[in-house]
């Protein structure tokens, strides 16, 4: 098996089943993820040791995903030069503004991207760290220019329905 080039973390378990569409995503790409439970607060020298080491290991764009104070995406950051994109989690009681902003508002010089809160967000996370890989990964961009003409595609097709519909 190759080397990841995509690492997944999640503050807890309980994340994991709302993280499967990135992981399904990438997978559909032909890029199969590390995928890992590392918290902020709770092993927070794991954490820190993961990010200091994943360029070394192979890694190029890391994946935090975490709900409430969710400072995963911004701890692993501050240990690493890679790409990180944070994906806030819509926890209760606050249902992820809590997260997005722990996520987002990091101080200048530590960049996090961050993607939305809601089911779009996981997704959007694995087709970002795609199209960061393919910048230098021609076929990867190919495959993405596909999947984009697909979405189109896809919309055609439900425009077409709907005008099929109201005019019957
Ligand atoms: C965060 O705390 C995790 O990302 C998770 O979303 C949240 C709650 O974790 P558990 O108490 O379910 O383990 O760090």
């Amino acid at each position: 098996m190759s080397t990841p080039r995509v690492a997944l973390l999640m503050g807890s378990r309980s994340d994991l089943e709302r993280l499967e569409p990135a992981i399904a995503t990438l997978r559909e790409f032909g890029v199969e993820p590390e995928v890992r439970v590392l918290s902020a607060h709770r092993t927070p020298d794991e954490a820190a040791a993961f990010a200091a080491g994943a360029r070394a290991a192979g890694l190029q764009v890391l994946l935090c995903a975490a709900g409430g104070a969710a400072h995963l995406a911004g701890v692993i950051a501050a240990h690493t030069t890679l790409p990180v994109i944070g994906i806030p989690l819509d926890n209760p009681p606050l249902g992820g503004l809590d997260a997005l902003l722990s996520t987002a508002q990091m101080p200048g010089g530590v960049p996090v991207g961050a993607v939305g809160v809601g089911r779009g967000g996981p997704l959007n996370a694995a087709l970002l760290a795609l199209r960061i890989l393919g910048v230098a990964d021609p076929e990867l961009a190919a495959a993405l220019e596909r999947h984009r003409a697909g979405l189109r595609d896809q919309v055609l097709v439900q425009d077409a329905a709907v005008r099929a519909t109201r005019r019957a």
